[in-house]
């Protein structure tokens, strides 16, 4: 098969040649796309229904025109709707759009989560954790499919706990690290758990990094994510209601996972890597980190400079979509 990566930088400019669903890489992600980059999802059922409701988003298939998604290419989550609604208007000022697109909440009916669209971007919050994201996200991904938009790419932007990084560092994943540092998700289904790998697409996390290398005002590194499923004990922390374990006993842990090339800790890595990966889309995780976590527990910075970090990953993903843009133009 011959290659149908459409690059955002030039194929020689980093190190991995191609996405992970490209055509030229036999079977995996790449069965999963149409010829012309539309999604196939793998359940039959839906092709049953006369109508999807996608019920967290508060967008049915049978009276929406979903033919102004069809351009969507860069689909962007993160976990404020606050956040992601500067983002939006943060790309609506990047592509020269402001007049043009009015900045909506797509899912005024869910009253849940907010989606807005900018040109080829679309920035959706996802609340907090795997199952809020998850949920989220897998509506996303029907709407990409249904939309028949091409080749989506899904990036979340985050924050998180650094390791031995400094606060306000961006951290790009290269995968997803469960609790107990498995490089998978593991979900309950039909009372068995199925194990997922949390892959996310190296090349774009390499097309990233570059981008990022051009911002001097901050460092940006490539390492594996730790997605814990609770914010105190499941990240270490001494400082929840409940602990039992040591200060010993927690830097150990965290020392471990430093020594597996761990930078960050977030909610959701790993489910966002098995379901973009699941879903044969290239997904990205960029989080800026609040503190260092080899040095405490509190993320006791000024909420102002907090806000200004957390613009740092969208300045990034900015340069990258403006550089895609800039290549289709
Ligand atoms: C990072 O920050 C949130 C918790 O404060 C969570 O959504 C995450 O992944
Ligand atoms: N988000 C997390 O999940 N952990 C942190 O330490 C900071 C932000």
């Amino acid at each position: 098969m011959s290659c149908d990566c459409d690059y955002i930088l030039k194929k020689e400019d980093v190190e991995t040649q191609h996405y992970s669903n490209c055509s030229s890489l036999a079977g995996g992600a790449a069965k999963l796309r149409n010829p012309d980059g539309t999604l196939t999802l793998n359940n039959k059922h839906l092709k049953s229904l006369d109508s999807d409701y996608l019920y967290h988003l508060g967008i049915d298939t049978g009276s929406y025109d979903l033919s102004m998604f069809e351009d969507v290419k860069f689909v962007c989550l993160g976990g404020k709707k606050h956040r992601m609604h500067e983002f939006a208007k943060y790309m609506a000022g990047v592509l020269g759009l402001e007049t043009g697109e009015k900045l909506v909440n797509l899912t005024k009916h869910s009253k849940r989560f907010a989606m807005y669209k900018v040109g080829p971007v679309l920035s959706v919050n996802h609340g907090i954790g795997v199952p809020s994201m998850t949920t989220v996200l897998q509506e996303v991904i029907k709407l990409m499919y249904y939309a028949k938009a091409k080749d989506p790419i899904f990036i979340r932007l985050g924050t998180s706990g650094g390791l031995n990084v400094p606060a306000g560092s961006v951290v790009i994943s290269s995968c997803g690290l469960s609790g107990t540092m498995e490089k998978s998700y593991d979900l309950p289904i039909l009372g068995q758990v199925r194990r997922m790998p949390s892959i996310l697409d190296a090349r774009l996390s390499q097309e990233i990094l570059q981008v990022a290398k051009g911002i001097k005002e901050f460092n940006t590194y490539i390492g594996a994510t730790m997605g814990a499923d609770d914010f105190y004990r499941g990240q270490g922390r001494l400082d929840g209601p409940f602990c039992d374990y040591t200060e010993e006993n927690k830097m150990a842990f965290l020392r471990k996972l430093a020594g597996l090339d761990v930078k960050n800790i977030e909610m959701e890595a790993t489910a966002f890597a098995a379901f973009t990966s699941q879903a044969g889309v290239r997904g990205a995780i960029i989080c800026v980190t609040f503190l260092d976590r080899l040095h405490g527990d509190q993320v006791l910075t000024p909420p102002e400079t907090l806000a200004k970090w957390e613009e740092r990953p969208m300045a990034i993903l900015g340069k990258l979509i403006t550089k895609y843009c800039d290549k289709k133009a």
